[in-house]
This record gives C-alpha cells, structure tokens and sequence, in this order.
C-alpha cells in the first residue's frame, strides 16, 4: 500500500518511516527544502513542496487508495492541506496529532468539518505500550523486593480462601513458580477443602495439591502468603501476613510485610501473570492452563468486571496454555446431581415476564444454588434467575441476569442486607440470610411459597422506576 505523508518534524517523520516501512511504500511531502535534501541524503523517500496546494498532490500521484498522513503540530491549521488532499481525490486521510494540542477536542473540531477524516493523537498510539512497561518495572521492584524476603524461608504456606476456586488455586501455582519453589517447599493449603465437581476435576487433571491447613498448624511455617484472598475473611484468626496478592476490594484490619491489592482486575491470576512476566519466570503449561481457566471463569469468560489487562494476560497465556484441558475442565460442570436440582427447580420454578425463579429445598451443597441459577440463564427467553436452597439454616439465593437495566447486586443488598450478607456485581449477586429472619420479614410460612415469594420480590425490583444507575459496586462476598 502506498502512503503519503506530510509532515514538517524530523523526529515524526525518522519515526513513521521506520514504522511503515517496508510493510508499506511510504512517501514525505515536506516544505524545508534543507530538511527534504538531508533526509533524502540520509536515504528516506522525500519531495519539498507546498502541502497546501492541491498540484504538490497530484505530482505526487494520489490516489484514492493512497493512504495519507498529516502531522498536525498545532502550530498552524493544517485545514488547507486537507482541502488540498481532497481536491486531488484523497480519502484515506488521517491527522496525526503531536504534543500538547493533541486532545480530544481538536480532534472533535477535525471531525465537524472533515468527517471522514480520522484524528490519531501520537500520545494515544504510544502511550499504552510505554506505561505497561513502566508500570512493568514497578511491578518488577515489587516482585523482586518479596521474592528476597521469602529466599531464606525453609517453608513457605499459600493459603487460599475456603472451597478454593480456579482462581485461587492458579494463583497459588503462579506464585509458588515466581518463588521459584517447589510443593515440598511451598505448599498451597485452605482450611476447607474443594467441593465444587469442576473445581475437582481441575484438581485432578492438572495434579493440584491442596493441603487442608489447621489453625493450629499456621505455626509451623516460616512465611505466610494469601492469594485471592485477604486475612479478614478469616475472621480472626491471622492478622499478620507476610504477603497477600488480590483483586477483591482492599480490606481494612491486618498487616502484611508486602500488599499487591488490585481491585479493577477482573482475577488474582492476572495479577500474577503480570508478577511472572516482570520478573521473567518461565511459566509451564500446567501453571499456563490453570491460570488462563481462572481468568476464564473470574469474568466469566469476559462477561464481568474484566479490565484491558485481563485481556492481555489472556492473550499471553493462551499459546502457553492446553486449551483441550481447559475445555475438559468446562465440561466437568454438567453432573447428574446436578441435573437433579435442575430437574427439582423447572418443576416447582416459575417464569414470568423474562424472570425465572425456583427453590431447590434443602440443598447438601451450596453450589447446586449458583449452578442452577446460571443454567436457566441460558434458556431461551430468560433474562433474569433467581434460585434459592437451604444450606443448614440459611436460605441462599443466587441471582443473575442478562437484561442489565437493573443491577442483581442492588436487587441482593435491597432486600437481603438488612438480615443477612448480600451483595454482588451487576450480573451475579448472593445473599445468604438465616432461614428464620427470611420467614419473618416476607411472611412466608409454607415452604412451597418460597419461589413465588422471590418472584414477586424481582418483579417488584424491576419495574420500579429506574435509580440512576450507580458504578459498579464490588462484591462483598463471594458469587
Ligand atoms: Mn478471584
């Protein structure tokens, strides 16, 4: 492809030459005859003419498929150059804004009077790779600073949250490799165990160990880390950490030597993915695929709280990933037990205006409420699910939704908060509220009422008129 530029800055024009070429043959048009002959000199294809005159372009043989760049420094309009460009038949034009007055206004003021003109500011096209290197080198210091703090340690523990999650055990891989440790010296441990079917089968097929810690057993180790998870969580019981790597919102409470908090990313092991990168680990595949299926199922695959980072990590992990593991892993979700809820719910559940709502009843295990919520997600015509079951003495319901005028977190905390936990994103929220305190607010005596209950509570919620729709609050308990 042919290019044309104009430009009057030696630097701009070195730079886009070395860009361009030799994907493309590019062309300058400048109007320093000293500058045009050093730059020809120096081997660069340039002619000296007048931009503003429509002949300097067609000399210079324009074509509608000629790409043309102009270099607008803010010191003079470069208006009549434009008009020059489309009097000699350009179309593929571009304004290529340098320093200071290269802001989005000029480039609205380009756009009013030459639509088809596109604006590209020079600080916008390079400012991206620069600040991710930079903040590349911060990253490293960090990286750098705890991996000697932990050098001397006989033996390290990862501690996870309870009922460890993809994200918490890809995270605990990442950081014992960034450690560069192995399971004998750095041992990945929660104080309850996995339960969840596809959190097993990831167990299983990538060989993860976690080991069931003891309160009692915190002592025996030289360094405490937390990954996706804050000392809080365990109410008490350590408030003091050497370590701790999260995405969920910063919480108040406990010390840590070393804190890498970071609340806009969509997953722990994005983090760690930039923790690996600073400091240039080698990630294995095994440490590759679990971290890609965390960040895959943190957002949900993209669909919540997902950052440009988040991308990017993904983008780097999946060459270095199995990606017919992570699919095997997926389908480890579907099993018949919980087919059995599924079942349970569409026979007693309702649908109503878009909104599915069922009550599974007592419930051995939590996940059977979330997994059933999502599955009706997926049914044609449902916008909204909301699923309930009881799980000891609490009703826990799970809420979520495609249609996003209104919020699921908002729903959660309106009428769960007051007697129970609540809270959520936009999408998904839980509350888990004492079965008893549930009865008494909504008077529901039977249990059979319950479904039809939830389902009056969100058609309620949604057709209220619509609040202005707050930022997205984080979640304040686990989804
Ligand atoms: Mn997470």
């Amino acid at each position: 492809m042919r290019c044309l530029a104009v430009c009057q800055d030696e630097l701009v024009i070195r730079m886009l030459d070395e860009i361009l070429l030799p994907g493309f043959e590019v062309e300058f048009i400048v109007e320093n005859r000293p500058l045009a002959r050093r730059l020809h000199d120096a081997g660069v294809h340039v002619v000296a003419g007048d931009p503003r005159r429509t002949d300097t372009f067609l000399k210079a043989d324009l074509g509608p498929s000629t790409c043309v760049i102009i270099e607008d420094n803010g010191r003079r309009s470069p208006k009549r150059v434009l008009e020059a460009v489309r009097d000699a038949g350009g179309t593929l034009t571009y304004v290529l804004g340098v320093g200071a007055s290269a802001t989005a206004r000029r480039a609205e003021e380009f756009h009013a009077e030459f639509p088809d003109v596109a604006y590209l500011a020079m600080s916008e096209l390079f400012g991206g790779p620069l600040l991710t290197e930079f903040s590349r080198s911060l990253t490293r210091a960090r990286v750098q600073q705890y991996q000697r703090y932990f050098s001397d340690a006989d033996r390290v523990l990862i501690m996870l949250h309870n009922d460890p999650d993809p994200d918490a055990m890809a995270s605990g891989l990442a950081l014992r490799n960034v450690l560069r440790r192995t399971k004998a010296t750095a041992i990945i441990g929660a104080i309850h165990g996995i339960t969840r079917p596809e959190n097993l089968r990831m167990v299983n097929l990538l060989d993860i160990h976690v080991e069931t810690i003891t309160p009692d057993s915190l002592r025996d180790y030289d360094r405490i880390a937390m990954v996706d998870v804050q000392p809080h969580y365990f109410g008490g019981l350590i408030d003091r950490v050497d370590l701790v790597i999260d995405h969920h919102p910063e919480q108040p409470g406990y010390t840590a030597v070393f804190k890498d908090v970071r609340a806009d990313y969509g997953s722990t092991s994005t983090i760690l993915t930039e923790h690996l990168r600073a400091v240039d680990v080698n990630i294995s595949e095994r440490t590759a695929t679990a971290m890609l299926y965390a960040i895959k199922s943190d957002t949900l695959f993209f669909n919540r709280q997902t950052n440009r980072v988040d991308i990017e990590a993904f983008s780097y992990l999946y060459p270095l990933a199995d990606a017919a593991l992570i699919r095997k892993m997926e389908g480890a979700e579907i099993t018949l037990e919980r087919l059995d809820y599924v079942i349970k719910a569409h026979q007693g559940g309702t649908l109503i205006d878009q909104v599915f709502c069922g009550f599974l009843g007592m419930t051995p295990r939590e996940d059977f409420i979330p997994y059933v919520a999502d599955f009706f997600l997926q049914v044609e015509d449902v916008k909204w699910t909301v699923v309930a079951g009881v799980v000891g003495d609490a009703l826990v319901v799970s809420v979520r939704n495609l249609g996003y005028s209104k919020n699921a977190g908002e729903f959660a905390r309106r009428f769960f908060a007051d007697i129970g936990s609540a809270g959520g994103h936009r999408a998904m929220a839980k509350a888990v509220v004492p079965m008893r305190a549930f009865r008494e607010k909504f008077n529901v005596m039977e249990t059979d009422d319950i479904g039809r209950r939830l389902q009056e509570l969100v058609g309620q919620f949604l057709h209220e008129p619509s609040a202005v729709e707050k930022k997205r609050e984080p979640a304040t308990v686990k989804t």
